[in-house]
């Protein structure tokens, strides 16, 4: 790797650390952190693109909410063979989505995939056969988030598929700590320093709020969906499909 794709962003220490954003620097180095603090990314992204296989229906949209880069959205695109869908990538952060823009079009493919800067608390859903929300929901104040998936769960035809991925806490505080520690030690493995982990987590919990499991269960039960299972958890992050 270019060491100008590695994640060095809190190698220094930082006499204040800012609260986190996405921004122009964070764009740059995304790949890179996303893979080395998020456990079973690549297995994530691989498997949203296998249900888009099993679930884009013809004529419909997909949506991928929070897309940063466009991870899912491309791997969506290059297995997807229902005919006349569309693809909505949808993120807030300019510098996220002028890159994003980039990455896109760098691949041809027969499903078009439009990428937009946006609030997804504020845009517009419709016909939507899979909606992918992969690691955002955490990003959204707590109160906004009930209106968000029941949101979701309209925008979908039935028999769409939501795909919810977050990470979690655990509501005892003994396997809370474990898991916690478990993530932890990954970091350590993938090369991150214990200065980095440290400056990390200051800049994040303001910014990144995550819930019980037993919380998203509930909010996708109360917006409607009938079916929803997780499909992975790996220490504290895991993802879940719900099916309208
Ligand atoms: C992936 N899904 O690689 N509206 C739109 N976008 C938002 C909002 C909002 N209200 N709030 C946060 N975001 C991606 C990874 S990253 C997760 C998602 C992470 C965006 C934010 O700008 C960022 O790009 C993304 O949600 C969260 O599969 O970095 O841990």
């Amino acid at each position: 790797m270019n060491n100008k794709d590695q994640d060095l962003i809190y190698s220094k220490p930082q006499a204040n650390v800012a609260d986190f954003r996405f921004d122009a620097q964070v764009v740059e180095v995304f790949p890179d952190m996303i893979k080395r603090s998020v456990p079973g990314y690549n297995t994530i992204i691989d498997t949203i693109g296998q249900l888009s296989k099993r679930y884009a229906v013809e004529k419909t949209n997909i949506y991928d909410l929070g897309c940063s880069l466009g991870a899912a959205s491309l791997a969506m695109r290059r297995s997807i063979t229902a005919q006349d869908c569309k693809i909505i990538a949808i993120d807030n952060s300019d510098a996220m989505v002028e890159r994003c823009k980039i990455h896109v079009n760098a691949f041809k493919a027969d499903t078009p995939c439009v990428v937009k800067q946006g609030d997804i608390l504020q845009e517009d859903m419709q016909n939507a056969s899979m909606v992918v929300l992969n690691f955002t929901l955490q990003f959204i104040a707590p109160q906004m988030r009930q209106q968000l998936i029941n949101k979701i769960y309209k925008s979908l035809v039935p028999g769409g598929i939501f795909i919810l991925s977050e990470k979690i806490y655990d509501a005892d505080p003994t396997c809370k700590d474990l898991l916690n520690d478990l993530h932890h030690d990954f970091k350590r493995a993938n090369g991150y320093s214990e200065l980095e982990i440290a400056q990390k987590r200051t800049a994040i919990e303001n910014v990144m709020r995550p819930d019980h499991l037993s919380t998203h269960i509930e909010r996708l039960h109360q917006a409607g969906f009938s079916h929803a299972t997780p499909w992975f958890q790996c220490f504290n992050f895991f993802s879940l499909v719900a099916i309208k």
